[in-house]
């Protein structure tokens, strides 16, 4: 049997060494079949980018954007059964995947007028007769790998920049949402990206993944994006760095939230859970480490495990769930292993029950058919200190840690522990605690009031320690990652003029003030 491996130019390669892309709320439901695809075709469809690039580049940016302007509208027509198949495909809740397709419509929306804008600066010279300009210029080949937790969203903003900029791209998109991803693609060319600037190499991380970074030494590759593990984003890293290159890593988290004894409990409880359940928690930006006043500790627990017994947790397509199925089995079984190896006897798992819902042990309310799908409950581990695994583990999973602290300076101490810096919370109403923490917590991102979750499309994304290298997507700083500047001196003196030696200073005549 074969099935498609690549979309190389428009055209798909088929190849034999398959995977199967599956609904996660139903394991009997395969959406389609793919295979991972070879090194041989990362390489081709990397040099086919390079050729679409001589056309991309010196395509007019506003027109460049009008096909994005098009990208947004098909997006807009289809939101729906777009958002239907996402569900289908990697579980997220309906109103979470309508809100998915919906970032990739507000980064079209934010990157259209780009192209009417894409500025350089004209710049005095210190010489006369001479001008001074900068211009940005697309970078080439963007070889970009993505997650299935966000799997338009995420790619989005990635791609659209990108093309916006004048680069061409190669999508290495989650073995989990293959069907989506080619979707996407089509509906690019459908919009009117050439065939040539728009590759898609499918696969898993390992295989496919690893093929493509490796372009990266044969010089076929002018820029990688990559959001995923810690572990991942450190080699890529190297490859690009041995290469001279900056990729963009957005990578893990271990978000802390910190509850001051000020803070309005009620906010805090829907907080906490939206940021540590929401979306089965698999979130770069879901709670980790839930930091809570010793003296609220006793009535927030309390007040938590009530409102944990309302969560919907079921078939995904259901309105009003509130979390659905893990990504795949690959997620429910690390999720387990980590129950397993990361909650030690000193901790108390303060959730009745934990682990894997099935047909006979499941939550009241609970909706789908859980032995066909991978649903988990949610866990909360109290008694965590910041010397535990768990602490600085990312779980990527329904759960999330309690310690307490006794100080602000304590609790900022263990909200930067973790050594990760991707997203932060604090909840509070007293002015100077938030101020402290806003300017001393390390993460790229901080909440005061609000949810470690839920970054709008037009703020700067990403982290800094073990989250990422500093590079940010979203927003207009993202042109940067996507172009390079180019200075332009143009002298019309008709002479040769040598930088700060033919310049033409005032000296100033002496002047001393006295008394
Ligand atoms: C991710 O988890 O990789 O801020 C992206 C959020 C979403 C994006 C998350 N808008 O939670």
């Amino acid at each position: 049997m074969n099935a498609v491996s690549s979309i190389i130019s428009g055209k798909r390669t088929i190849g034999t060494d398959l995977f199967p892309s599956i609904n996660p709320a139903n394991k009997e439901d395969t959406l389609a079949i793919f295979a991972n695809a070879s090194k041989e075709e990362c390489r081709e469809a990397c040099h086919e980018a390079k050729k679409g690039w001589e056309n991309w580049k010196k395509t007019p940016a506003p027109i460049r954007a009008g096909i994005i302007a098009n990208f947004a509208k098909l997006i807009e027509k289809n939101k729906e059964p777009l958002a239907q198949i996402l569900t289908r495909e990697m579980g997220k809740p309906i109103k979470e995947a309508r809100g998915d397709i919906q970032e990739a419509i507000d980064t079209c929306y934010f990157f259209i007028s780009e192209g009417r804008r894409l500025y350089g600066q004209t710049v005095p010279s210190e010489m006369h007769n001479k001008e001074l300009y900068t211009y940005r210029r697309p970078l080439g080949v963007f070889a970009c790998i993505t997650a299935g937790n966000f799997p338009f969203a995420v790619p989005s903003w990635y791609f659209i920049p990108a093309l916006v900029c004048g680069n061409v791209c190669v999508w290495k998109p989650s073995e989990d949402t293959p069907y989506l991803s080619m979707i996407f693609a089509e509906m690019l060319y459908a919009a009117g990206v050439p065939k040539n600037v728009f590759h898609v190499v499918f696969g898993s991380g390992a295989k496919t993944g690893a093929a493509l970074v490796s372009l990266v030494d044969e010089g076929l590759i002018d820029k990688i994006g990559f959001t995923g593990s810690t572990e991942v984003g450190k080699q890529i890293g190297e490859i690009c760095g041995r290469n001279l290159q900056t990729p963009c890593l957005e990578l893990g988290g271990k978000n802390p939230m910190v509850v001051m004894p000020d803070a309005d409990l009620d906010l805090v409880v829907n907080g906490a859970l939206w940021a540590g359940f929401g979306t089965a928690g698999q979130r770069c930006t879901s709670l980790g480490n839930l930091i809570v006043h010793k003296s609220i500790k006793e009535t927030l627990t309390k007040k938590l495990l009530d409102k944990i017994t309302s969560i919907q947790i079921g078939n995904p397509l259901n309105e009003n769930i509130f979390y659905g199925p893990m990504i795949s089995e690959k997620f429910l079984k690390k999720h387990l292993d980590n129950l397993e190896n990361l909650v030690k006897p000193h901790h108390k798992l303060i959730t009745t029950k934990n682990g894997r819902i099935t047909d006979t042990v499941k939550p009241d309310n609970f909706s789908g058919n859980a032995n066909l799908g991978y649903y988990a409950f949610p866990s909360i581990v109290d008694n965590v200190s910041s010397d535990d695994a768990i602490f600085s583990t990312e779980t990527f999973g329904p759960i999330f840690n309690i310690l307490t602290f006794s100080d602000l300076d304590e609790a900022i101490y263990f909200a930067n522990k973790s050594g990760y810096g991707l997203s932060s919370a604090i909840y509070t109403n007293n002015i100077q605690a938030a101020y402290r923490y806003r300017t001393e917590i390390s993460a790229g991102m901080t909440s005061i009031n609000n949810s470690t979750t839920g970054a709008e499309a037009h703020l700067p994304f990403g982290g800094n320690g073990k989250s990422g290298n500093g590079s940010r997507q979203s927003g207009i700083w993202v042109v940067d990652q996507f172009t390079k500047w180019q200075s332009v001196n143009w002298d019309m003196s008709g002479t040769l003029q040598l930088a700060q030696m033919d310049t033409h200073y005032i000296n100033p005549t002496d002047y001393t003030v006295k008394i």
